[in-house]
């Protein structure tokens, strides 16, 4: 890619503490960084934990804790990485969704037919509507900046945010593959009533986008029998290993090295990463709205992304979802890790390029 550096103030010291207002502390802006990261604080369906629309706010707090020099990818910050303002219209459709779907949340779903569930109906129709211009605006910002080369990023927000941006990547490279690493299948047709639920993103890409030729699941590790047999139906369009299968094959002394290589082989030339963070064990993720017990580790994790670099296919967008504040604010380890887990996937898909 022939992206010009952008010029550093003669006052930015990589090496420093950081002092600027950017993520890591970086001065660059969008138009300057090769890397623009889209915040997307929306969670209206969130059906168990809430605070994932605070996910974007508490990966940039402690970005700025991040030493930008890493010993993987090196200086992934030289090339520009720059977050867009939070987005007021979606801060404001995000409140009014979630006070639409409480009580169909609370009800666990509105009846299709019943008649005296006209009104949880209705709700849940006005939520859906709310996220289709959600994802007409994420398509939108995020079309402007893959005109430019960039390479973007979603941050989230639920796992639903970054259904604008794959249709967009899928639209400029027809064959796009997923690697999506998640504890969820995320291919319940709808869920709760809501066609626009976190938990449905990927039935919704299948369905809806033939030109995302594979989706590569890992670390799944819960979902229903409905999900399964979905997944089934699909191969090899969708191919899913799943976490229980996984840690069987390590602990029979597989290598993740070897396991990373045979998932990532499953890939097509140019992909999009789509990180939930619940697909991470939960003592990295304490306060996501879904957690599971099991997952990868953080180095398992990053491992994926080199073998991905390594392998000579090219990332040209991703996104990175369901990171929640701690609530009391005493924590901010959900932040570190999901400012942690960006950098690497930035170094990594910047190194693919
Ligand atoms: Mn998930």
């Amino acid at each position: 890619m022939s992206h010009k550096p952008p010029a550093s103030p003669p006052n930015f010291d990589p090496d420093g503490a950081a002092v600027g207002e950017g993520i890591y502390g970086l001065p660059h802006t969008p138009q300057e960084a090769a890397t623009v990261l889209i915040p997307v604080p929306w969670e209206a369906t969130a059906s168990y934990g809430v605070g994932t629309a605070g996910g974007p706010a508490a990966i940039l707090a402690a970005s700025r804790q991040v030493d930008l020099f890493d010993l993987e990818t090196g200086r992934p910050w030289e090339d520009g990485i720059a977050m867009l303002p939070v987005p007021e219209d979606v801060v404001a459709w995000n409140s009014t969704a979630r006070s639409l779907a409480l009580p169909v949340l609370e009800a666990g779903g509105a009846d299709p037919v019943l008649p005296q569930e006209h009104d949880l109906r209705r709700r849940a129709a006005a939520v859906d509507r709310l996220a289709e211009q959600m994802h007409a605006w994420v398509g939108r910002t995020a079309a402007d900046w893959l005109d430019q080369r960039k390479l973007v990023g979603i941050i989230g927000g639920d796992h639903s945010t970054p259904f604008g941006l794959i249709r967009e990547s899928a639209a400029r490279h027809p064959g796009l593959g997923i690697l999506h690493v998640d504890a969820h299948a995320d291919v319940r047709a709808a869920y709760e009533g809501f066609r626009w639920s976190h938990a449905s993103i990927m039935r919704t890409v299948i369905e809806e986008l033939p030109a995302v030729a594979t989706l590569v699941q890992v670390g799944i590790r819960d979902l229903s029998a409905g999900e399964h047999a979905f997944i089934s139906e699909q191969a090899p369009r969708i191919r899913t290993w799943f976490d229980p299968h996984l840690r069987r094959r390590l602990h029979d002394g597989e290598p993740w090295a070897s396991l990373a290589k045979e998932i990532i082989a499953a890939l097509p030339p140019v992909v999009h990463v789509s990180f939930d963070i619940d697909g991470l064990d939960p003592s990295l993720c304490p306060h996501t709205g879904t957690p599971v017990p099991g997952g990868l580790s953080f180095p398992e994790a990053v491992t994926l992304f080199r073998v991905l670099a390594e392998s000579g296919r090219r990332v040209v967008s991703f996104d990175l979802c369901e990171v929640a504040p701690d609530p009391s604010g005493f924590s901010e380890w959900d932040g570190n890790v999901g400012a942690r887990m960006l950098y690497k996937l930035i170094g990594f898909a910047r190194r693919s390029r």
